[in-house]
Formats: structure tokens, C-alpha cells, sequence
């Protein structure tokens, strides 16, 4: 008998999973997660100790049912372009196609971010032949809106590169702006029907507080860092993100899908482990985070596990600070 999921709890415990970007597809939960490696990296701040190589596709039927692992959906030999590093991949569907959208690093150690498609949700995905042109740094994350426009939000700094891309072209000596300087922004495009290639040239997003003033590099407890989504309540755009080095998941709030974002608070607390990494998704009517720890390794920052939890919102649209241990 396949063990029922339960919350805060690893939804599988026989691989190693992480970056859990979760939808509903046919009536049933599809969750999306990096498949982390079972061996032992020393840890460094450009993420080399994340060496992914392949796609697990998970799904459970509803939050009472066991949760399946549907085997390999795309494997790094299979994508021409991709030499190392299959990190956070999100899904999307649109022109009755499955499309998953993943970053790697090309063949020259630039991560970029690929699309492979399926006839359904669990895969496996076809890869197309080059990196989306244009694209750069890593986490894509998909929303397909209310009219059907589907919008790519990506990046990630350190390890995820976007220090690297603040003059619009690869540079191997940038570094991040001084402290009291604007964060460096997640990007967002719009895609083209296809889903293949971006509308447009990708936009930085602009983060501010209740005043209106951009977040500083300096203030790690709320400026952006990695693993960006959004999704949509009561006619607001919820942009949600990791601050990285302080482990919170946080999130802005805008009426644009492509901001400026107001920042509102904390959503997830540190979890064990350095990474956090999320998605939020509504099943039935009320809303879950899918978030990531390392318990199941006893704390080993590469070999983490995904669980989900309910999330709650306030009367005023905010959202309720969740501690993932109490
Ligand atoms: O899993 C590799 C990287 O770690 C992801 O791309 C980041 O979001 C962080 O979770």
C-alpha cells in the first residue's frame, strides 16, 4: 500500500526532490521539482553542489491520495544545447500542449532556459533543439493569464548569474550593486503563441516598498534573490521569491503582471537547509505552498525533499507568515 501524503511531510522519500512548482492539469495535482543528486558535494556560493541532471514528475490525485512519481520526463542528454545543471523547472499549458520550461548551463557555463514539450502533463517532454534565444539566468516560472498571454519570470543572483547581466550582455567579471543601491531585479518576458521565444526583450522587475522606493541590495532580508512565481488573487498580481542569504520566502504585490511589485512580507520562515524554494497553487478551492527542506537528508543542502502545506490569506489580501516546524 502506497503510504497518503501528508502535509509538511515529504511528499516522496525514495529520490531526492527540490523547487517544487506545483498546478492543477486534468483534475489531478502535478507537482514539477528538480531531481537532486544522492552524492556528496562540497557546497559553494556559485551552487556547484546542484549538479541535476534529469526530471521526475510528480502527481497525486488530491491531498488524500499517495503521491507518484511518474519516472524520468527529460533526461540532460536529451537536450543538445544543456551541459550541466537541470535546476528549477516550472511547467505550463497552453495550445493543447504540456510545455516544461528548465535552465541549464549551455555549452560555454552560461545557464539559459529551455522548453520541452509533452502531449501531457506528466511527460515525458521532447526538448527543443537550442536554448530559448535571449534568455539567461535561472527558475523560470510561467504564468499563463486570465487572456490566455503567457508571461516568463526568471533569474537568480550568485550561482543563478543575474549579477552577470546587468548591461544586457554576459559579463564574467560583473558583481551585484553596492548596498545601498537598488536590487538587482527578477526579469520577466512575455512569450510569443508558440511558447518557444520571448515577445520582447526580458524586462527587470522593479521591487518597492510602501513608498514607493526601490528595495537596496543591502536589505537581504527582503530584496530579491532566486526562485520567482506568481499567481493571481482578487485582481492582484502576487509575486513571491527567496531572499536567499536571510531564507525567507517573501512576496510583492502589483495590479501589472510585470510590476512594480509592492512588497508585503513573509510567507515561509527558514526551512532546514540553505536553499528555500516554493510555488503556490489553489486545489478545491483553497491555496497550498509547495515548498522544499532538507530534512530527509538530516540537513545536507543538496539533498532536499518537497512538501506542501495550506496557506492562508487574510481579509486584506495579505498572507499569513507560515513557520513549516510548528
Ligand atoms: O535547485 C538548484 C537551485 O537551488 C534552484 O534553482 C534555486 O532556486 C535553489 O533552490
Amino acid at each position: 500500500m502506497k503510504k497518503l501524503v501528508k502535509a509538511n511531510e515529504p511528499l516522496v522519500t525514495h529520490i531526492y526532490t527540490a523547487d517544487p512548482s506545483a498546478h492543477v492539469f486534468e483534475g489531478k495535482i502535478y507537482i514539477y521539482p528538480s531531481h537532486d543528486l544522492n552524492e556528496d558535494v562540497e557546497s559553494n556560493d556559485n551552487g556547484d553542489q546542484y549538479g541535476m541532471t534529469d526530471y521526475h514528475i510528480l502527481s497525486m490525485d488530491d491531498f488524500n491520495s499517495p503521491c507518484i512519481d511518474n519516472g524520468e520526463a527529460l533526461h540532460i542528454k536529451d537536450v543538445p544545447w544543456a551541459s550541466k545543471q537541470m535546476w528549477a523547472p516550472d511547467a505550463a499549458f497552453k495550445n493543447n500542449t504540456y510545455y516544461l520550461f528548465f535552465p541549464a548551463r549551455d555549452k560555454d557555463g552560461i545557464f539559459r532556459l529551455g522548453v520541452a514539450t509533452s502531449p501531457t502533463p506528466a511527460g515525458p517532454f521532447k526538448a527543443q533543439s537550442d536554448y530559448i534565444p535571449g534568455s539567461y539566468s535561472i527558475d523560470p516560472a510561467v504564468l499563463v493569464d486570465d487572456d490566455s498571454r503567457a508571461y516568463v519570470y526568471f533569474g537568480g543572483i550568485w550561482g543563478g548569474q543575474l549579477e552577470k547581466w546587468q548591461t544586457g550582455t554576459f559579463n564574467s567579471e560583473g558583481v551585484g550593486p553596492d548596498k545601498a543601491a537598488p536590487a538587482i531585479g527578477p526579469r520577466v518576458a512575455e512569450l510569443n503563441d508558440d511558447m518557444f521565444t520571448f515577445k520582447e526583450t526580458p524586462q527587470e522587475i522593479s521591487i518597492v516598498d510602501e513608498s514607493g522606493n526601490p528595495l537596496l541590495a543591502g536589505d537581504e532580508d527582503r530584496r530579491y534573490f532566486e526562485g520567482p512565481w506568481v499567481h493571481r488573487y482578487n485582481g492582484y498580481y502576487y509575486l513571491s521569491y527567496s531572499t536567499g542569504t536571510t531564507h525567507y520566502i517573501v512576496y510583492a504585490i502589483s495590479k501589472d503582471p510585470k510590476g512594480p511589485f509592492i512588497y508585503k512580507g513573509r510567507i515561509l520562515n527558514p526551512v532546514v537547509g540553505w536553499t528555500t524554494h516554493h510555488s503556490i497553487v489553489q486545489v478545491e478551492g483553497k491555496w497550498y505552498l509547495f515548498y522544499h527542506d532538507s530534512s530527509l537528508s538530516g540537513g545536507t543542502d543538496n539533498k532536499r525533499c518537497v512538501k506542501f502545506t495550506e496557506l492562508t490569506y487574510n481579509e486584506d489580501g495579505t498572507i499569513e507568515t507560515i513557520d513549516p516546524y510548528k
